[in-house]
């Protein structure tokens, strides 16, 4: 990955309209149509710069982030979206780098990115996909594009930033989308709002196969794979798969007429993909005979366009400087337990009567 870092960034310098002194002002706008147009063509120094450009937080950035999706809108939506999760450590970068790459060989028109949301990256400012990971060989390939945990913000900004990602990497072509992300936190809950199918890794043998497999996650699970399950470990594998197969039976996603596989994969030597395959396949299939894949788009649009009038509600109530002084003291009285959180909060709503 630190390669591919450095190949990314080479190439954004090299190439002509993706400068990175057109970031801010009115020299952007000039140039947003020229790079929309460059990110069609599927030009990755320019989805690069694109990707950027919308995880910017300049204020001068923002218009252009806007008028480039804008742009790119009708180029986006044809992609299979997966998310990846599963407990640090179970192998998701490993996985991804050779399941990605197996993909790219058995289909000479598939072109996978690879986005991830890092719940961590406050702290670590987008540590998934950094040096740690072994997503070596895949970053070299010309039919894929890896792309780091846009870091700042909070979870759930990180999250909509990699939407923006994805919606510019569809935009690039690419037609196999992978978000990664930590089984910790809120973040599985945001990724089910970013994909079409939730790919859940667990481990072989350890007893404790169902931790991390909480019933909200399971809910949103549509592929389980025991990773880390080839030869010697196989049997391991197959008492989890039969453990969690056996607790699904009482979490089945009974909404989409859907029970998820439980299968055995690893990704260090590639034991189950060809069933990973057809799993993804019959998924994709399924959903889209029975009409929920476009269902479940459907909701996720509305789920990011309250997402974000939420977020820009208030932003702009922060600008009022008494709102927020009354913001910032209530939140230190409920942070001190002197204040009840849903009591403060009707406060905070009931002072904004007069005002709208
Ligand atoms: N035996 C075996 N080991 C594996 C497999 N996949 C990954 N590993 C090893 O498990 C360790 C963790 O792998 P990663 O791919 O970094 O795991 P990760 O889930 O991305 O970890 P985080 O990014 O820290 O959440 C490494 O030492 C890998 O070599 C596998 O399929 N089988
Ligand atoms: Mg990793």
């Amino acid at each position: 990955m630190a390669k591919k870092a450095l190949h990314i960034t080479k190439g954004v310098k090299n190439a002509p309209s993706v400068n990175p002194k057109l970031r801010a002002g009115k020299r952007w706008s000039r140039s947003v149509a020229e790079l929309a147009k460059d990110i069609i063509d599927g030009n990755l120094p320019a989805l690069a710069q694109g990707i950027t450009l919308v995880e910017s937080n300049a204020v001068a950035d923002k218009e252009n982030a806007r008028a480039l999706l804008h742009a790119l809108m009708p180029h986006t939506g044809s992609s299979f979206r997966i998310g990846v999760t599963g407990v640090p450590g179970v192998g998701k970068s490993t996985f991804l780098e050779s399941y990605g790459s197996a993909l790219l060989k058995s289909d000479e028109t598939a072109r996978v990115a690879v986005l991830a949301v890092d719940p961590s990256s406050e702290v670590s400012k987008g540590s998934i996909l950094g040096d740690k990971t072994r997503m070596m060989e895949l970053g070299k390939h010309e039919r894929a594009f890896i792309r780091p945990s846009s870091s700042g913000g909070n979870l759930g900004g990180v999250a909509k930033k990699t939407r923006e990602a994805l919606l510019l990497c569809e935009a690039a072509g690419f037609n196999y989308i992978f978000v990664e992300t930590v089984g910790v936190g809120q973040s599985e809950t945001l990724v089910a709002q970013l994909v079409d199918c939730f790919l859940f890794l667990a481990m072989p043998g350890t007893g404790d196969e169902l931790q991390g497999l909480k019933k909200g996650i399971m809910e949103m699970t549509d592929i389980i794979a025991i990773n880390k399950s080839e030869p010697p470990n196989t049997p391991a594998g197959e008492r989890s798969a039969l453990a969690i197969r056996s607790a699904l039976q009482l979490f089945t996603n009974k909404k989409f007429d859907w029970h998820p596989p439980v299968l055995l994969t690893s990704g260090l030597t590639g034991f189950g993909f060809n069933e990973l395959d057809a799993s993804f396949d019959r998924y994709r299939r399924h959903s889209q005979s029975k009409g929920w894949f476009d269902k479940k788009r459907k909701e996720q649009q509305e789920y990011w366009f309250e997402h974000a009038v939420r977020d820009g509600v208030f932003e702009l109530l922060r600008k009022d400087e008494d709102w927020k002084k009354d913001y910032e003291a209530l939140k230190a009285e409920v942070a001190l337990g002197n204040l009840n959180p849903f009591e403060a909060s009707a406060e905070m709503v009931k002072s904004l009567k007069g005002k709208v």
